[in-house]
Parts: structure tokens; C-alpha cells; sequence
């Protein structure tokens, strides 16, 4: 938390840098700093070591080699603010742990759907592989074709974002003792499989699909082998009335997806598997069904059944190159240091909000918890190590909510579970135990309006409100209709199909732990088959233990304006993201801590101009009497710590001030003098 004020100080008319020098800090500045910056293509601003980038829609010149140079060996206040300087301050920390001074570091990258993380995690990738080494290494070129190969099967469009990822995902850069870039381990959570059977107006499903019919219908030849029809064929792709992405070119990239498998070694035959099961996926999209007596299922049971084998296809495909990116990229089982950067989906409240949206939720409770530890707990744990005095600093706590979601015995999550294991659980009566078990607790929302009560539930969530419809809950959280499949697919002639099947008992959260990479975190503690619950509750608690064994840098990522246009700033919008991030809360910390730690020499040397009198050995003592030079300084307004000076923003400001007016005055008489003696 402590900075380094740089040469590029404040600006009024473009706004600062860093927003910790921002006096009468409050939201409302905080926002006009930010547009201020904005409309001169300023995206990136400072809160202390906190990045805030707002999503600027078009393409900025600020991402070249020229720019991974500005910003090489760089401390992270002395250029303009930038996603690059995090990465480079982050890879410095990582380095100083080969002095055995340092730890793992961790890159958080939050904000909402089209906010800019999985941009801001390409942007530290493409860094980490600029400055790692000179020329590109093979293992670079396949992390960043990872991303094609991600992307394509991942991100699909949405009316919040083009190229919305539909999965989180925790990706660790594994370093060599050289400190060249080893490996790599991903970690994917939740991928959204709803969208593989319907999408909603002007959405898209995942980009594969158009990829693959687009360069079908470009080379006959692949249309025959992957017996492909055009696009407006597929019910999986034409009930949205949306097909094409403006600017996307499917053809190009479906021919950059086939070089990625190509960059990560999937064999052609095996890549032809995944192509024809996509098709398969297509087509299940087509079977229609008709009430025939020897199949034992009702039609709408057919039906849904066959959504439900699509679904398990796709997300089998996708778990599945997951795990081969992660044998191609695996750095071995030395003890590899690495840089973690993690993009995962931000807080969500839609009009109707289901299993999905309490799970997205349910992540962004828990991670604010360990951001509120960082950044609270932890400098007020300096201020003790350094001897302060201080009042101990309230923040936004959401254990209480966090408790109500996951802890044991009783819980939101426990409940859930515990009705997917009823013979005859139902939404209905799982929601009717839970209004019991939390109709009073202070997150629970019973709801006012008694017709609901068996429709939905609400919680209030440290970002604000939300009512979950619990139609589909259980059914969702059971997952059982995967079972019933993988019999059906074990027995395919399709060895790729086959795999899919077989790779089944492998899968587990690949986490690279510190020092032990590629970890298999068992997927649930009950009895039998775990839900999607328990194990996603096994999956982020490992997460959080990596993060907090290792220094984490935040990227908080805001979105402008919600048309996806460059311009145009929204305040209302932003200031809804700010309350989201938790920047009130950064905001009051900054205002009732002392946000800038010095140590003794860098403030001696930097204020030595305002002391008049002669240099003092005793360092202490030499940096009390300059602050004694600061007439009307109010003494809680600065302390003296063991090893640094901690001053609050407005004595931080004032000795700035006293040291430009010197500055000026001391530039003046030299002026002076030249011209006399000139
Ligand atoms: V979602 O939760 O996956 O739906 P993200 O990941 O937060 O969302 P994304 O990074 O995909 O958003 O950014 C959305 C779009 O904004 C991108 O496709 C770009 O068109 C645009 N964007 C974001 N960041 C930048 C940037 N630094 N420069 C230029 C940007 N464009
Ligand atoms: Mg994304």
C-alpha cells in the first residue's frame, strides 16, 4: 500500500493519476477524476496500488513493444498508470522472492460483464511474455493460443458484451529459476451450459459453432466430412435472430482456432472429433420427437433429454481441452514460482435470477472477503507491526452474508444439497426449509409478499439486493442427467467420444498450489455423488488458499457506458461499479488511515529542502524536525512508525506544496543570478 509519487504528479485539467491524493476524497470525486481522465484517453487510474481501468471501446496505441519498454524495470507510480506497470510490479515482486524476500503473486481482475477483464488478462499475459525473454518461446505462443482456443469454445455474445466469457477462469504463469516463463496451469470455473441449447434475443451461443459452419461453408470439403449445413439450418443457432457479430469474422477464426490446436499439439484426428461433435451437438439441436411407444419417456422428457446430452457433449468438450492445454503447458513438478491472474465472471442482478446468478454471487462474496482481509485487515495489521496508534477502522464486513451461503452445519448452499439427495426433492420444499431455517437473519429475504414465498428468495448481498427464482434449483444443482450419458457415450465409435468419457475421473481442480503444481482438489466431502454446489465450494476455497498464500494486485475494471460505445461516460453507471468493487470502502480507509507510508530515508531525502537548519544524524530525529517545519500541522495527522513516516493526505499535500513553492523560489534566484552574471 505504500507509493512512490513520481514525476507525474497532478494535473487539474486531466484529472490525477493517483487517486489518493485526491483531497475531500468521496465517490463523487473519485467519478469526476475518472471522466475527467477518461476523455483524454487517461483509462488507467490509480487508488493507491489498486488499478481502476475504465473500458475505453476502441483501440488505444498504448499496448505496443514501445509500450512493454515504457514500462520495463519500472516501480509502479513512475510512469502513467497502466495495466502493464501491475504486471511488471507484480513480476518484480515475484523475482525478489528468488532472494527469498518474496512470494507468488495473484493479479484480481473484477468488474462486470463487458467491464474489460479478459481484455486486462491478455494485456499481463502478452506482458509477462514481452519481457520474460527476448524472442518468443514456444511455451509463450501456447499460452496466448490458449486463449484462441478458450475463447472460441468459451465466450460467446451477449447484450452486455460481444465477447463475453462464459466461464471464469485462474490461470498461473509458471517461471523457471531463470525467470523465463516455464508452464502454465488453468483453473476453469462454472462454464454457462444453458446457452448451448437457447439463447436470448440478439445473443449468440458460443462463437465455435459459427466458426465451424462459417469455414464449412467456405470448404466444401470440411462441410461433407463434418457433415455441416448452413447456419440458418440449426435450431441451436437461429432462434435468436442474431448470427454475425459486427467486426467478427468467423471464416478467419475458425482458420486462427485450427492453428491454435495446431500451436497446442491436438493431433488431427483427435481435432476432427471435436469438430464432428460439435456438428453432433447441431443436429441433437434438430432431433424431433414424436410420441412412439417403445422409447419409456414422455415427449417433453425426450425432449428435455436431449437438450441435456447436448449440454453434457459441449461441456465434456470443453473440460476436456482444458485438461489437454493443461498437460501442454504444464511446467513439471519442480517447485515453479508463478504469477496468478484470474478473470472471473463480476457480481450479477438480472430481472430474473437463478442457481447461476447465486453462484456468480456466492464468488463475489468470497472474494471480497479475502479483497476486505487485503486491504483492511492487512494495513491495519502494518500500523500495529510499526507501532501506530490508531482507531481501528470499520469496513463493510460480509462474513455474515458469506456465512449464510457456506458455512456448515446449516447454510444456504448445505440446503440445497441436502434436497438434491431427497427422493422427492423439490424446489418447492427446499425453498419452504430454507425460509425456516433463515426467515429472520439480517441477509436472509423472506419477502413481503406472500404469494412469492414459494417462488422465490432474496439475500443482500455486499453489493447490493437480490431475489433468486429458485425454479430449476435443484434440478440444476443435481447435474444426474451426466450420469445416464456417459454410459451412452463410453459405448461411441468415436474415440474422441470416447475420451470424453474416460477422462471423466481425472477431472478435479488443477491448481497449482505453491510449490506443488497440478494439485487435484477432491470435488466434494458428502456421501456419493457430489452436486455442482459442493463441488464448486471445494473448487473456490482452493482458489482463495492459493490467493492468500500468495501478494495479490486488483485490476478493477469498470464499464462506461452500457452501449459498448467509445465517448461516452455514464455516471450514474459508474457509480454503481464503484459501490460494487468496494471503492467506498478503499475511499474511507484512504481517509481515516494514513494511505502513504514513507520510509525514513526516502522522506528525508525528498523534504530535506524545507528543514532550514543543519543535517541531523539520528534519521528520526532529522524527519521530526522537518515535519516540525509544517506550521499548523495537527500531530494526528502524522505519525512516526518504526522503520517509515505515515502521513494522512492533507499533511501529505501540504509539505508538496512547501517543497514546489521552494522548488520555484530556489529556480527563481538562480534565474536571477545567471542573468546578472551573464
Ligand atoms: V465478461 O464478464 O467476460 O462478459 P469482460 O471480460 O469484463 O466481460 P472484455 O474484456 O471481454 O470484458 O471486454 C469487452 C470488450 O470491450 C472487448 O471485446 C473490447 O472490445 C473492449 N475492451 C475492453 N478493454 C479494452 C481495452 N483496454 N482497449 C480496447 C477494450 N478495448
Ligand atoms: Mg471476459
Amino acid at each position: 500500500m505504500s507509493h512512490i509519487f513520481g514525476a507525474n504528479g497532478c494535473q487539474a485539467d486531466q484529472g490525477v493519476p493517483d487517486m489518493t491524493v485526491l483531497s475531500d476524497i468521496d465517490e463523487a470525486a473519485v467519478n469526476t477524476n475518472l471522466r475527467v481522465r477518461y476523455a483524454h484517453d487517461r483509462i488507467y487510474t490509480y487508488s493507491g496500488s489498486i488499478l481502476v481501468a475504465v473500458n475505453p471501446y476502441k483501440t488505444l496505441d498504448i499496448y505496443g513493444p514501445a509500450s512493454v519498454r515504457r514500462y520495463e524495470g519500472k516501480k509502479l507510480a513512475e510512469e502513467e498508470p497502466h495495466v502493464f506497470a501491475v504486471a511488471e510490479s507484480a513480476l518484480r515482486a515475484l523475482q525478489a522472492s528468488g532472494k527469498g524476500e518474496g512470494q507468488n503473486q495473484s493479479c484480481v481482475i473484477s468488474g462486470e460483464s463487458g467491464a474489460g477483464k479478459t481484455e486486462s488478462t491478455k494485456f499481463i499475459l502478452q506482458y509477462l511474455c514481452s519481457v520474460t525473454s527476448g524472442v518468443s518461446t514456444w511455451v509463450e505462443q501456447q499460452i496466448l493460443e490458449a486463449n484462441t482456443i478458450l475463447e472460441a469454445f468459451g465466450n460467446a455474445k451477449t447484450i452486455r458484451n460481444n465477447n463475453s466469457s462464459r466461464f471464469g477462469k485462474f490461470m498461473q504463469v509458471c517461471f523457471d529459476p531463470s525467470w523465463h516463463i516455464k508452464g502454465c496451469v488453468m483453473q476453469d470455473y462454472l462454464l454457462e451450459q444453458s446457452r448451448i441449447t437457447f439463447q436470448g434475443s440478439s445473443e449468440r451461443n458460443y462463437h465455435v459453432f459459427y466458426q465451424l459452419v462459417a469455414g464449412a461453408k467456405k470448404n466444401k470439403e470440411l462441410a461433407d466430412q463434418y457433415k455441416i449445413d448452413p447456419q440458418t439450418t440449426y435450431s441451436y443457432l437461429n432462434q435468436s435472430g442474431c448470427s454475425q457479430i459486427e467486426g467478427m469474422d468467423d471464416t478467419a477464426k475458425f482458420d486462427a482456432l485450427r492453428l491454435a490446436f495446431n500451436v497446442l499439439h491436438v493431433p488431427q484426428d483427435t481435432a476432427d472429433g471435436i469438430y464432428s461433435t460439435i456438428s453432433a451437438i447441431l443436429w441433437l439441436g434438430n432431433l424431433e420427437v414424436s410420441h412412439v411407444t417403445h422409447i419409456p419417456f414422455k415427449v417433453g422428457e425426450a425432449r428435455e433429454n436431449r437438450h441435456a446430452m447436448a449440454k453434457t457433449l459441449y461441456s465434456r468438450t470443453f473440460a476436456w481441452l482444458v485438461d489437454h492445454i493443461n498437460k501442454c503447458t504444464n511446467p513439471g513438478h519442480d517447485q515453479a514460482r508463478f504469477l496468478g491472474v484470474l478473470d472471473i465472471f463480476g457480481f450479477e442482478n438480472f430481472d430474473v435470477n437463478s442457481f447461476e446468478q447465486l453462484c456468480i454471487n456466492y464468488t463475489n462474496e468470497k472474494l471480497h472477503k479475502f479483497f476486505n482481509h487485503y486491504v483492511f485487515a492487512l494495513e491495519q495489521e502494518i500500523y500495529e507491526q510499526e507501532g501506530l496508534k490508531f482507531r481501528h477502522i470499520e469496513f463493510t464486513d460480509n462474513s455474515v452474508c458469506l456465512e449464510l451461503l457456506e458455512k456448515p452445519p446449516r447454510c444456504i448452499l448445505k440446503l440445497i444439497a441436502e434436497e438434491c439427495r431427497m427422493p422427492k426433492g423439490s424446489d418447492k420444499s427446499y425453498l419452504m426449509k430454507q425460509h425456516q431455517e433463515f426467515d429472520g437473519h439480517p441477509n436472509y429475504i423472506k419477502g413481503e409478499d406472500r404469494r412469492k414465498w414459494e417462488l422465490q428468495f432474496g439475500i443482500c448481498h455486499y453489493a447490493g439486493e437480490v431475489l433468486y427464482s429458485v425454479a430449476g434449483f435443484v434440478e440444476k444443482n443435481k447435474d444426474t442427467q451426466q450420469d445416464v450419458f456417459f454410459e451412452l457415450l463410453a459405448q461411441s465409435e468415436d474415440d474422441f467420444v470416447g475420451d470424453l468419457t474416460r477422462f471423466q475421473d481425472l477431472l478435479g481442480c488443477t491448481i497449482a498450489r505453491m510449490g506443488s503444481v497440478n494439485s487435484t482438489v477432491s470435488r466434494g466431502t458428502s456421501k456419493g455423488k457430489p452436486t455442482v454446489s459442493d463441488a464448486f465450494r471445494n473448487q473456490l476455497q482452493a482458489l482463495v488458499d492459493v490467493l492468500q498464500a500468495s501478494q495479490p494486485w486488483y485490476v478493477r475494471c469498470i464499464k462506461p457506458n452500457s452501449r459498448k460505445a467509445y465517448d461516452s461516460y455514464d455516471d450514474a453507471l459508474v457509480l454503481d461499479q464503484l459501490r460494487y468493487l468496494g471503492m467506498n470502502d478503499i475511499i474511507r480507509i484512504r481517509r481515516e488511515g494514513f494511505p502513504i507510508h514513507m520510509t525514513f530515508p526516502a522522506f528525508r531525502l525528498r523534504y530535506f529542502c524545507l528543514h532550514r537548519r543543519r543535517y541531523i544524524k539520528d534519521i528520526r530525529e532529522h524527519v521530526k524536525a522537518i515535519m516540525g517545519e509544517l506550521r499548523g500541522a495537527s500531530p494526528r495527522d502524522w505519525q512516526l512508525g518504526k522503520t517509515k513516516v505515515f502521513l494522512r493526505q492533507r499533511v501529505y499535500e501540504a509539505l508538496e506544496d512547501l517543497r514546489s513553492s521552494k522548488v520555484l523560489k530556489a529556480t527563481r534566484a538562480i534565474q536571477t543570478w545567471y542573468r546578472c552574471h551573464r
